[in-house]
C-alpha cells in the first residue's frame, strides 16, 4: 500500500501546523521497547518512588502497544518562542519554570483533537497519549527523526532544543516514516554543570531523588539541602534547559517575564480553592494547595525581603504543623532563629513534631557556625 506524507494529508484535511508544532512518523511495528530502561531507573531507585510511567514499565515503555496501529505520530509543541528566559532576582518573589508559566499543554491537546476529528471522520482507528502514565512520551522521538536525547535526558531538536512538550498518536494508517537523524550532545556537558544538585551526574540519567523539579511536585518532606538548592523556584526547574546550547538564541537577552514571577506572600495567604483554580495545569499532589504554599515558603526563605520575618510572625499560627515546619526553616534562613523560638513558645510548646523540628534546626545552625 502506498505510504502517504503526513503533512500533505493534514493540509488536504485543512489542518495547519504553525511553526510551533513539529510532527514525526514511525512505522509500526517498530520493535522499540523502553521497558528495560524504565525498569532499570526504577530498580536503581532513581525514580524517587514516583508512579507515572514507573507503575507499569512493561506497558508504558512498550512502543508496539496496539496490533491495529500502522503508524505512530510524535507531535511536539515548542513553547520557546511563546516565552522568554527570565532572570528573576527580586526579593520576595518566586519563579515558575517556562513550560508552566501558562497551560502550554493546551495548544498540543487542541491540535490532537483536530487531528483526531479527521481520523474519526475517515473511520480510522487511533489512540492518543499526552503526559499519561500509560505511555512514555519520549518513545518515538528519536525514531521519528525529530532529534536526540540529551545528557539532561531532555529530547532536543535543533533550533528549539529542549523547550518542547511531546505527545503521541497511534493510528491505523500508513504514513511515510521519517528518517532517524544523526545528532548528539558531543562533548557538551553544560546541563550537568548547571544542575544545582548533581541530579545529572550520570550521563543520560536523571536521579529524581536530587531533582528540584521532582521535589517541588512531591508530597514528601523536602530535605534541607534540597530546600537550599531550590532557591527562588516556586514550580518546576529550568536550569538544565536554560544552559542547553541547542535551545539558545545567538544573542542571549536576559529579560524579565511577568508570567514566570509570583509574589510569594500572596501565594502563602491565598485561598486554597482559588490557588488550585489559578494553577489548574500544575501537577499538585492530591490537588492539595498546601504543597504550593510549602513551595512558596521555601522560595521566600531563600529569597526574603525585609518584610519576610514580620509576615511569618503574623501568619504562623494559621497554618498546619506541616507548613509551620517550613516557616521555622525559612525564618532560620532569614537569620531570625530568635523569632522561631518565640513562635514555638507561644503556639507550639506542646507540639512534638514542632519540637523535633526545633532540635534539628538548632543542630543545623550549630553546624553552620
Ligand atoms: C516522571 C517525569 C518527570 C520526573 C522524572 C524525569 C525523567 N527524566 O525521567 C520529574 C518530575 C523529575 C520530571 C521533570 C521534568 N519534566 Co517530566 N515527565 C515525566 C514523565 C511523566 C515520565 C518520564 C519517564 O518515564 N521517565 C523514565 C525514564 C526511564 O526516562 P528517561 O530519563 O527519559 O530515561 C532515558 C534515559 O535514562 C535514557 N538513557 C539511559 N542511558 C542512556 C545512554 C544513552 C547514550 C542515551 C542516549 C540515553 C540513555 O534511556 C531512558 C529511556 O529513553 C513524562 C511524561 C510521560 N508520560 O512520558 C514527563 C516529561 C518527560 N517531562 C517533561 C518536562 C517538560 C519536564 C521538565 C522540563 C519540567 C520542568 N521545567 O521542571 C523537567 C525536566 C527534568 C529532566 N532533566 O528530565 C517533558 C519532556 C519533554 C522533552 N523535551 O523531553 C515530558 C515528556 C512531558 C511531555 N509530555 O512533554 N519529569
Ligand atoms: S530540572 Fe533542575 S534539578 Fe532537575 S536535573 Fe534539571 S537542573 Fe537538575
Ligand atoms: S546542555 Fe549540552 S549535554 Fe546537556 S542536553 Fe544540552 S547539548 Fe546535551
Amino acid at each position: 500500500m502506498k505510504e502517504i506524507n503526513i503533512i500533505n494529508f493534514l493540509e488536504d484535511n485543512d489542518i495547519k501546523l504553525s511553526s510551533n508544532f513539529k510532527l514525526g512518523v514511525t512505522s509500526l511495528p517498530s520493535n522499540i521497547n523502553f521497558e528495560k530502561k524504565i525498569s532499570e531507573i526504577k530498580d536503581k531507585q532513581l525514580h524517587a518512588n514516583m508512579k507515572f510511567t514507573f507503575s507499569k514499565p512493561e506497558y508504558s515503555g512498550l512502543a508496539d502497544k496496539f496490533s491495529w496501529a500502522k503508524s505512530a505520530l510524535l507531535l511536539t509543541y515548542n513553547y520557546k518562542n511563546k516565552t522568554q528566559p527570565s532572570m528573576l532576582v527580586s526579593p520576595g518573589y518566586g519563579q515558575i519554570a517556562r513550560f508552566a508559566e501558562e497551560d502550554y499543554y493546551l495548544p498540543l491537546k487542541n491540535k490532537i483533537l483536530e487531528i483526531e476529528k479527521v481520523f474519526e471522520n475517515l473511520n480510522v482507528k487511533f489512540q492518543s497519549f499526552i503526559d499519561n502514565p500509560s505511555h512514555y512520551d519520549r518513545t518515538f522521538f528519536v525514531s521519528s527523526g525529530l532529534g536526540w536525547q540529551g545528557k539532561s535526558t531532555m529530547m532536543l531538536t535543533p533550533g528549539s532544543g529542549p523547550w518542547q512538550l511531546l505527545s503521541t498518536i497511534y493510528v491505523d494508517f500508513n504514513f511515510k516514516e521519517n528518517k532517524n537523524s544523526e545528532f548528539s550532545c558531543g562533548e557538551c556537558n553544560l546541563c550537568q554543570i548547571s544542575c544545582p544538585t548533581g541530579a545529572l551526574d550520570i550521563d543520560y540519567k536523571l536521579d529524581s531523588n536530587k531533582c528540584i523539579s521532582y521535589w517541588l511536585q512531591s508530597p514528601e518532606i523536602i530535605p534541607y539541602e534540597i530546600r537550599d538548592a531550590i532557591g527562588n523556584k516556586f514550580y518546576g526547574c529550568d536550569d538544565c534547559l536554560t544552559s542547553c546550547p541547542p535551545g539558545q538564541e545567538n544573542k542571549i537577552i536576559v529579560t524579565f517575564n511577568e508570567n514566570q514571577r509570583v509574589n510569594l506572600q500572596e501565594i502563602i495567604e491565598s485561598d486554597d480553592e482559588r490557588l488550585l483554580e489559578k494553577y489548574y495545569w500544575f501537577y499538585i499532589p492530591k490537588r492539595n494547595a498546601e504543597f504550593l504554599k510549602r513551595n512558596a515558603i521555601i522560595a521566600l526563605g531563600n529569597n526574603p525581603d525585609n518584610s519576610t520575618s514580620e509576615f511569618f510572625r503574623n501568619v504562623y499560627s494559621k497554618f498546619s504543623t506541616h507548613l509551620k515546619i517550613y516557616i521555622l526553616w525559612a525564618l532560620v534562613k532569614d537569620n531570625n532563629f530568635e523569632l522561631c523560638e518565640q513562635l514555638i513558645k507561644l503556639y507550639d510548646s506542646g507540639n512534638p513534631n514542632i519540637l523535633e523540628e526545633y532540635e534539628k534546626l538548632k543542630e543545623m545552625i550549630s553546624l553552620v557556625k
